[in-house]
């Protein structure tokens, strides 16, 4: 433990440790009910479905997993109807799922570090990837996806959350590729007659990485797909679009398989944080040479370089002025979790905050600037759907109820990236929000005229509600709070689609 750590007054905190915790238990259960219990009134025109995914078991039948990341996908569905709303939430039937459940015992070592038990010797050379499809849910060319970036998809059906199996996008992927869990919608694309397009990739990580993009229209049907090799080991979550261009972070990391072979760390732990190397940054043109380009070679690529921490997370990118512009969510560096921790007890003030961070790049020059535009601590950025990949003002992103230090996210904060004007709603001391998502409201144009929907757990009933701010005024709190009969585990990502 560090001075600091010793320093920081308990009491004076925004959040209690034991609180917090609570929303990490598991969610065994599946629901299906018209919420009734409702603070304010639902928009008669939010209309449409919110889809949410994340870890719903943080146990096996009792067996702890070590990470939450590791956590069976569990999909919720927030439908609302003419001003009422009803919830659903289903476990993705996972082959990990049903075999585990089945089993009542962990049978698959998690990429976090959750590993089978009876030690080392029990895991060592077991190479099988559980694919838990708990970190994304996205509904496009009329088939419900839930997403993990080391694995395929699974096809849900949108009403009753059932699950129809793993889905290969008709063929277009091969058994054992991946989808991440990270696409970008372009909501009005040049080569594709101005209609919208899905943007995707998958990560081959080794010795050099290859980085698959993918990019489909409105009925699913493949418009482009590009392969390209990078030098050295890739570990990236997400990425960012602009009309020309798909630009990832390849940060800082080099990758020691060993301790994962031998049983002794999941492979997600292996990944170490290389503070003396430059993070990557790579601009891939979205056209490549041909539709379907095999090529695999530098053709086009640019990979420029700068120090930026360690990035899961963007919020957007844009080309103006003859430049490129990418907001991010940077950490000093990538914590490193001990393997017979317990993330319950993680020490927040003893971990570097994510910050929001522009990066400009000059492609004639070959240069890079960096810029920290919020140094409160936040994560999962989002944004109006129409202005992806296009110049922006409005940011929204989960972020600490205080302005300096690492906490827990309790906070829903409107970033004005033009001029730094803000507007927070906090949900502190019992509540702990997840990520924002921006609904427009219908016929304006008004980059912030919408609602902003968010799942927020309640650490003083242990149940999560759903909170709709107006994306005008955060300032005001809550348009309406929904109360679910139960709480949701803290998610990761999720999607709305309109009626
Ligand atoms: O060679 C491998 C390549 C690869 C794709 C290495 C590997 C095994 C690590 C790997 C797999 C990566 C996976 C499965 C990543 C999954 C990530 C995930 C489920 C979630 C990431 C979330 C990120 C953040 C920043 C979450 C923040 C949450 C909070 C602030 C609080 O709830
Ligand atoms: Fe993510």
């Amino acid at each position: 433990p560090t001075q600091e750590h010793f320093s920081v007054d308990v009491s004076a905190l925004p959040y209690q440790r034991n609180g917090w915790k609570k929303g990490y238990e598991s969610q065994p259960n599946e629901y299906d009910y018209s919420i009734d219990d409702i603070e304010g009134e639902i928009p008669a025109a939010l209309q449409g479905t919110l889809f949410r995914n994340g870890p719903g078991l943080l146990d096996i039948n009792g067996q702890r997993l070590h990470h939450p990341f590791d956590g069976d996908g569990m999909i919720s569905a927030i439908a609302f109807n003419n001003g009422r709303a009803h919830y659903r939430n289903r476990f993705v039937r996972t082959e990990g799922f049903i075999a585990e459940q089945a089993a009542g015992k962990i049978l698959y070592r998690g990429v976090f570090g959750t590993q089978k038990p009876g030690g080392w010797l029990a895991n060592a050379f077991d190479f099988k990837l559980k694919n838990i499809a708990n970190t994304n849910v996205i509904y496009w060319g009329g088939k419900l996806l839930a997403l993990w970036e080391a694995a395929e998809p699974y096809r849900l059906d949108p009403n009753t959350l059932n699950t129809i199996g793993i889905d290969y996008l008709d063929g277009i992927l091969k058994e054992g590729e991946s989808f991440a869990a990270h696409p970008r919608i372009d909501p009005s694309c040049e080569y594709n007659a101005g209609e919208p397009v899905l943007v995707n990739f998958a990560i081959k990580a080794g010795l050099s990485s290859t980085i698959i993009i993918y990019e489909f229209d409105q009925s699913g049907k493949l418009l482009r797909r590009q392969s390209r090799s990078i030098p050295g080991f890739a570990f990236i979550h997400d990425f960012v679009i602009t009309p020309n261009y798909c630009i990832f972070f390849q940060n800082a990391v080099s990758f020691n398989p060993i301790p994962f072979a031998v049983g002794l760390r999941g492979a997600g732990e292996c990944v170490k944080f290389e503070p003396e190397k430059p993070t990557r940054i790579v601009v891939i043109p979205r056209t490549p040479p041909t539709p379907l380009y095999q090529g695999g070679d530098k053709e086009g690529v640019q990979i420029l370089e700068t120090k930026a921490g360690f990035v899961f997370h963007h919020a957007n990118a844009f080309e103006q002025d003859g430049k490129i512009y990418i907001d991010s969510i940077c950490y000093d560096k990538l914590p490193e979790v001990e393997p017979d921790s317990d993330f319950r007890n993680v020490d927040f003030e003893a971990l570097t905050p994510g910050q929001f961070w522009r990066f400009t790049l000059n492609l004639n020059e070959q240069t890079v600037e960096r810029q920290q535009l919020e140094e409160r601590c936040c994560e999962f950025p989002s944004l109006h759907p129409n202005n992806v990949g296009r110049p922006y003002r409005y940011m929204f992103t989960g972020a600490a109820h205080n302005p300096t230090g690492n906490a827990p996210l309790q906070a829903i904060l409107k970033l004005d990236v033009t001029t730094g004007e803000q507007q927070l709603w906090s949900a502190a001391p019992k509540g702990y929000v997840s990520e924002p998502i921006f609904v427009p409201r219908p016929d304006s144009n008004q980059e912030d005229d919408g609602w902003v929907l968010t799942v927020v757990y309640d650490s003083s009933r242990h149940r999560s509600d759903v909170v709709i701010l107006d994306g005008r005024d955060l300032n005001q709190g809550p348009v309406a709070r929904l109360h679910l009969k139960h709480h949701i585990p803290y998610g990761l990502h999720g999607s709305w689609t309109p009626n």
